[in-house]
Parts: structure tokens; sequence; C-alpha cells
């Protein structure tokens, strides 16, 4: 009897075995079959969630199934940090004697100053067109602001990471008045509503917490990059892929050749975005800055905490979000800093060192646009 249960249970476990090896048989045959190359083989998906499902994605789920989900951001079909490009791309040879002399191209940290010359957009949209990410702008066209969002749209659909996936995020009070557009292939416009505010100071600062709930509630999973940007400036020439990276930061076109003790950060130390005198890299704009999804959703989240606490002291930052803006940077250096070729204005004589403008900021009537005026 107890001879018998034996033997049935080591013929159960034989059949499961054989029916193990035959699903694993015929898994890996349809696999072959279907012409991919062993060495591609993972449990995950391209974060490309428009690709038709084949049989490599069938098989993700199936096993999927049976171990359970992975991570995609860690398993994916690329990293973001990846910088490989595919055969046979022809450019030209890059030098290690010739190149722009005029300006510093590194910061004392060793990462990338970018102006016109420091890279080839043919070797760049390379590498980052294979990966083809997704990005997310995040823009505010509040109150009179409406206006400017046309020649912006227009424009950035002309110069703006043209060939890639992106969604301009629009935070308004006023739906009604945003421009009709024709996107490229694979851009959107996605609204949001807003209040509207009384004090322009309010706005700029509620880009923060606004960007902070957006990012939580419905960017979050549709972006890979994220940038912020001022609605009042229009696009003249290439803004692509060299302005990728975990961090971006822009040089403020007026500071960049000034003395530290003269950037107008916050000084009062009463403030959560006080930087001692002495401390300083550069002063940065808050009119253009980017970076990967989660790195600047810890960034807006500390501006948004930072003006929060600020608040219940009774005191708001000099240049509201752009003094905090500058205080994270000081100690959470950039992994790129861009030359303000990414953020001119017409405002200013564009001098020598600036070769090409890619924004740059309108002219306007500060007291008609603002709700409470004021330069
Ligand atoms: C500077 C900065 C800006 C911000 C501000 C803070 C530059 C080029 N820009 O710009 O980034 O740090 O100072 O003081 O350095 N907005 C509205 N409705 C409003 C007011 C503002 O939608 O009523 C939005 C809009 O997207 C605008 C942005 O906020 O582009 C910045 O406001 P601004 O252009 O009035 O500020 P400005 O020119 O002093």
């Amino acid at each position: 009897m107890i001879k018998g249960v034996i033997m049935l249970r080591s013929n159960s476990r034989i059949h499961i075995f054989i029916f193990l090896a035959f699903l694993l048989v015929l898994f890996g045959g349809i696999y072959i079959y279907s012409g991919y190359d062993s060495s591609t083989l993972s449990l995950c998906q391209p974060c490309n969630k428009n690709s038709k499902p084949d049989v490599k994605s069938i098989m993700a789920k199936v096993m999927e199934d049976i171990v359970g989900p992975t991570k995609c951001q860690e398993k994916g079909s690329w990293k973001i940090e990846d910088l490989t490009m595919n055969y046979g791309v022809k450019y030209a040879q890059p030098s290690t004697q010739q190149g722009r002399t005029d300006v510093n191209s590194v910061t004392n940290w060793n990462t990338p100053l970018v102006w016109e010359g420091t890279f080839d957009p043919v070797v760049i949209d390379a590498i980052y067109k294979k990966m083809d990410p997704r990005i997310a702008v995040v823009v505010f066209a509040v109150g009179k602001y409406t206006r400017f969002l046309e020649a912006f749209l227009q424009t950035g659909e002309k110069y703006f990471m043209v060939g890639f996936r992106v969604t301009y995020y629009i935070f308004t009070d006023h739906k009604e008045e945003v421009p009709n557009i024709n996107l490229g292939e694979g851009r959107k416009i996605s609204l949001l509503d807003i209040p509207s505010a009384t004090r322009w100071q309010d706005v700029v600062l509620g880009r923060m917490k606004w960007a902070t709930i957006a990012i939580d509630k419905q960017i979050r999973n549709k972006a890979d990059y994220l940038f912020m940007m001022d609605v009042d400036s229009v696009f003249h020439n290439r803004f692509g892929a060299e302005s990728l990276s975990q961090l971006t930061g822009v040089l403020h076109r007026g500071y960049y050749k000034t003395d530290r003790d003269h950037f107008p950060y916050e000084r009062r130390n009463l403030s959560r975005a006080y930087i001692p005198a002495g401390e300083g890299d550069y002063y940065y704009t808050a009119a253009v800055w980017g970076g990967y999804l989660e790195d600047m959703y810890k960034m807006v989240k500390y501006c948004y905490m930072q003006s929060e606490e600020d608040a219940k002291n009774n005191i708001e930052a000099v240049w509201q979000e752009e003094s905090h803006l500058n205080k994270y940077f000081l100690y959470n250096k950039p992994t790129k800093v861009l030359s303000p070729e990414y953020l001119w204005s017409d405002y200013d004589q564009v001098p020598a060192d600036i070769k090409v403008v890619r924004i740059s900021q309108l002219v306007k009537n500060y007291a008609e646009v603002r709700p409470n005026g004021g330069q």
C-alpha cells in the first residue's frame, strides 16, 4: 500500500517534469521560429507602449504570469544612460586639438558645458533617437500669458527635439484660448486646469506645486525626460538631444560672466533659499531646465516644499522658485550645463560667444501682462 503511494507520487512527479519540459521545448521552438536572437531574450518589454504585441511580448506575458512582474525600468530594452549607436552612421571625426577655445566647455565637477561647436548633432541624434525617449514639456500659460502659446508651440515644433516624442503639458486657467497647432508625428498637447492668480509671484512659485502634483497623477510612466519652460519665449534654432541628461541647468544670460558674490541669490538667511557669500558656481535660470523624470520630480518637489517653509516664516525668496532652484543646483550639481544659447532674450544684444540663439525670451510689457503688474 505505502509502496503504491510512493510509486504514484514519483509517477506524478515524472508527469509534471515531462509537461514542463514539453512547455520549454514548445516556447523555445516558437521563439527560435520567430527569428529572435537568443541574446535579446529579456523578461521585460521595450518601454514603447505603442508597439504591437509580438511573440516575444506574449512569451514575456506568460513568464510574467508564472514568475511575477519584472521592473521595466531596470531591465528595459534600453537604459537612458546608454550611449550606443547603430553601425554605419557617417559623421566628422572628433578632434582632440580643435574645438571651442573662447569659452569653457566643462564644469569643475567635470560635466559638459554645452555651446555651439561642442557637439555633433549627427552623433547626438544617432544615440538618442535609437532610445526614442518620451519628453514632457511643462509650460504655464495663466491669465494673459496664453497669448504667448502660439509662437512658443509653433516654433517648438520647428526646433525643439525634432523627430522625438514630445508631449506639451500646458497648465492654464483659459483652456479656450489654447491655439490649435499642427503637431509633428508622435507629438501631442495635454491640457491641465489650474486656478487663476492675482499675483504673478504665485504663478511662478506655484509651478513647482502643480508640476509635483501633475507628475504624481498624470505624467509618471508617460515620460522619460521632463523640461520646465517659460511660455513667453520663441525657439529660433535647434534645441535637441544634446540637452538631455539626468539633470540639466541653463546659465542665466544676465550673469554668466558675473562674479559669484554678485549673483542674485537669496541672501537673507531666514529663507530656505539662502546661499551665503563666497559660495556658488553659476546663476541658473528657472525659465528652462530639465532632466530624467524622477530627478525632476525630486527637484520640483524640493522647491515646492522649501517655498512652503518660507511661506510659514512669512518670507518669499527674492526670485521665487529660481532662488530655490539655484540653491538645489549648488548642492546637487547638474549633470549637464547649457550655455545661455538655450535661453537668450530679445532685451539683450547677442555677444560674440553666443554663436546660436536657440530660444529667446520675448520683450513684454510686464505692467500690462501680469495680474498685479510690476517688473
Ligand atoms: C524670470 C524667469 C522666470 C521666473 C521668474 C521669477 C527668466 C528668463 N525668467 O522671468 O523663469 O524665474 O523670473 O521671478 O529668467 N506665468 C504665467 N502667468 C503669469 C505670470 C507668469 O503664465 O501671470 C508663467 C509663464 O509661463 C511665464 C513664467 O510663468 O513665462 C515666468 O513668468 P514671467 O515671464 O513673468 O517672469 P520673468 O520674465 O520675470
